[in-house]
């Protein structure tokens, strides 16, 4: 269900490279995430060594917003070159290098990466943890599953960082992954915030659409479908399964774009129909039946 981790599998099908996928329990109470093994793991990506670590939360997972989540998924293992790679922006600009510039067209290098930075900022966290005050309609299962949250990550991660030695190099990640979770708390329990990052994500929506018709309605480059789309096509995706889908009620390029997006093979196969998505009211069309 990561978010992340779902734009990385739609590259990875895109490009078609073969791939296996260590599926990590994210929430509490198992937070598979937690183990000092991964932690270690994604602390030797390059990334985790020229970012600081998360201080803080915005409602966005975004590494420019909120600083590095050593705590998080997705990490992509190459075996070949024997590297780990974390954050999902930078894995997909690995893969696009790996497959030869087959994500990212050349000519379309500065609209495929603003597009990315723009998805990447949308607030998606906080829409998924927190509760719209003026009406949630996120499945029962998430509305259930976000109650108290971040407190069980808290109590969890805590637990942890006592069980680590002293000296371990990894006391401070886990310090900034309690710090991240309790900004998330506190952001989430104030109405105001939740409204903010509605109304952000909104406007965001909107502005999609005037590009999209400058565009020509249906596309954002003229070009196949590029890594700008397949991180759109997560982003509206998981938007119409938490009830946000009235975002782009009068956006009516948005509204064909989505449809087209929801139907390719990146994000029918990486996400939609990949084992496990929950399904929801209101994204059973797109859903392969048992799929
Ligand atoms: N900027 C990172 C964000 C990673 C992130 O926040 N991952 C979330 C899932 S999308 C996660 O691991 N959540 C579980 C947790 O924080 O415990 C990326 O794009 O890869």
């Amino acid at each position: 269900m990561s978010i992340c981790s779902q734009k990385i599998r739609g590259a990875l099908f895109q490009i078609g490279v073969p791939f296996a996928s260590s599926e990590l329990i994210i929430m509490p109470p198992l937070s598979e995430n937690y183990a000092a093994e991964y932690v270690e793991l994604r602390m030797s990506s390059a990334i985790a060594r020229s970012r600081p670590f998360v201080s803080g939360y915005t409602g966005s997972s975004s590494v420019e917003n909120e600083g590095f989540d050593p705590l998080a998924v997705p990490t992509l293992v190459d075996h070949h070159r024997g590297e780990a790679v974390a954050d999902s922006r930078l894995i997909a600009a690995y893969l696009d290098i790996l497959s030869g510039g087959a994500l990212v067209p050349l000519q379309w290098q500065n609209q495929v990466w603003s597009e990315i930075a723009i998805v990447d900022a949308i607030p998606h966290a906080g829409l998924f943890y927190g509760a719209n005050p003026d009406g949630d309609h996120r499945p029962e299962l998430i509305r259930a599953g976000m109650q108290g949250a971040h407190s069980k990550k808290i109590e969890l991660v805590s637990k942890r960082l006592e069980g680590l030695p002293a000296e371990s190099s990894l006391r401070s990640a886990y310090r900034h992954k309690i710090i991240k979770e309790e900004a998330g708390r506190e952001f989430i329990s104030r109405p105001a915030n939740m409204r903010g990052i509605i109304e952000s994500t909104k406007s965001t929506i909107a502005k999609l659409d005037l590009r999209l018709a400058g565009g020509g309605g249906d596309r954002l480059v003229p070009e196949g479908l590029t890594l700008a789309d397949i991180f759109w096509g997560v982003s509206l995706f998981r938007l119409l399964y938490l009830g946000y889908d009235w975002m782009w009620k009068d956006c009516s390029n948005v509204a064909g774009y989505a449809e087209c997006l929801f139907t390719s093979p990146a994000i029918q196969n990486g996400v939609i129909n990949w084992p496990g998505h929950p399904p929801g009211e209101r994204i059973e069309r797109w859903q392969r039946s048992g799929g």
